[in-house]
């Protein structure tokens, strides 16, 4: 009998070397662990004919060695799981996971840059971003043919036989202005947050497509000072006491006057990098009172009530939020680049 045990030792031994697979295992599992005719199994019950001497002798035995085929077979198949050699596929494994998305980082940031103007008192409006040339440059005083046109390089959409005017794709969202007004009167408080598109050279910091959030507010005795307290509040909302902005006269059609924001580049610390092309500032925004003209095309009394504009740049503001030297990263669709957030 312990000669047998000896021999049974030795064939499974053998034969769980030899094992290429888990189909394999499973066969030597039932040729000696097998309920009904394993060998060790057989063994086992047979004990019972045995004398009590025998049954001393050979009942650890057996149990040692039905405790050491498992572990040799347990063995085995962890080193044929790692392997991956059963077919190609492997039912114990535990299932892949599968990959769960989630929102880009412009969208996380404009969800803050809306939430921040929102507990603020700003209805958040939407807009088309294919547009007529009237609601993104007519009706916002900038008449065909005049050069501030030449301020956002546009795309054009080819016009189909039965348009009469052509259509462009929105270069700023400026363009909804006009549109929130044909269904609202004075006093509004709104913004629009977008995707604009523009025939840019792109470089660090500027890309063809890119996001804006426009503000506008009407009411009486709305002044400069209500833009510059207005924007300054938000800036520090978003990123803090640290945030420097400065205000430089500019230039926009729509408004009189007009600004530009430009915000200490927190990239660098303001001591030059490739995203604030080694000034210290980043442009973000443009500003300014709205022009007469445009409130009139608003259907707003002018001489009753004044107003304040903005436009910003979101991805400017998130590159500055989270430290990103290149905006056409958000763009590239590099999975390491967003999974960071
Ligand atoms: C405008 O688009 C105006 N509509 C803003 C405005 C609104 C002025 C209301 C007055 C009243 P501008 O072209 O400067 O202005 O763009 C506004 C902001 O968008 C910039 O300050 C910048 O932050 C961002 N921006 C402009 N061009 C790009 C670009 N190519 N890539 C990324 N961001 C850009």
């Amino acid at each position: 009998m312990k000669t047998n045990l000896n021999k049974i030792k030795k064939d499974v031994l053998e034969l769980v070397n030899q094992a290429k697979d888990l189909k394999s295992l499973e066969k030597i599992e039932t040729q000696f662990l097998g309920r009904k005719d394993g060998e060790i199994t057989k063994i086992l019950r047979g004990l019972k004919k045995l004398t009590v001497k025998q049954k001393k002798e050979i009942g650890p035995l057996a149990n040692a060695l039905k405790k050491e085929i498992k572990e040799m077979l347990k063995e085995k198949k962890n080193n044929l799981v790692g392997k991956r050699t059963d077919r190609g596929f492997d039912y114990t494994l535990p299932p892949k996971k599968p990959e769960v998305g989630h929102l880009h980082p412009i969208t996380q940031f404009t969800k803050k840059v809306t939430d921040v103007f929102v507990s603020m008192g700003f209805e958040i409006v939407d807009g088309p971003e294919v547009e007529t040339e009237e609601y993104n440059f007519d009706l916002l005083n900038i008449p065909a043919e005049h050069p501030s046109r030449d301020m956002w390089d546009t795309y054009y959409i080819k016009k189909s036989r039965n348009e009469a005017l052509p259509r462009l794709l929105r270069t700023h969202t400026s363009s909804v202005q006009l549109r929130a007004m044909e269904k609202r009167k004075p006093p509004v408080r709104l913004i629009v947050p977008g995707r604009v598109f523009r025939h840019e050279a792109v470089d660090a910091g500027h890309e063809t497509n890119f996001y804006q959030c426009e503000g506008l507010v009407i009411d009486e005795n709305v002044s400069m000072a209500n833009l510059i307290s207005t924007l300054r509040v938000f800036v520090k909302k978003i990123f803090g006491e640290k945030a420097k902005i400065r205000v430089r006269p500019s230039y926009f059609p729509f408004v009189e006057p007009g600004i530009e924001v430009d915000m200490s580049c927190l990239i660098c610390d303001s001591k030059g990098c490739s995203a604030c092309k080694q000034t210290g500032w980043l442009e973000m925004l443009g500003a300014g009172m709205v022009h007469p003209k445009v409130l009139e095309n608003m259907k707003v009394d002018s001489k009753k009530y004044t107003g304040f504009a903005f436009g910003l740049g979101i991805d400017r503001f998130m590159m500055l939020y989270y430290g990103i030297n290149d905006i056409r990263l958000s763009y590239n669709g590099d999975l390491r680049f967003i999974k960071q957030f």
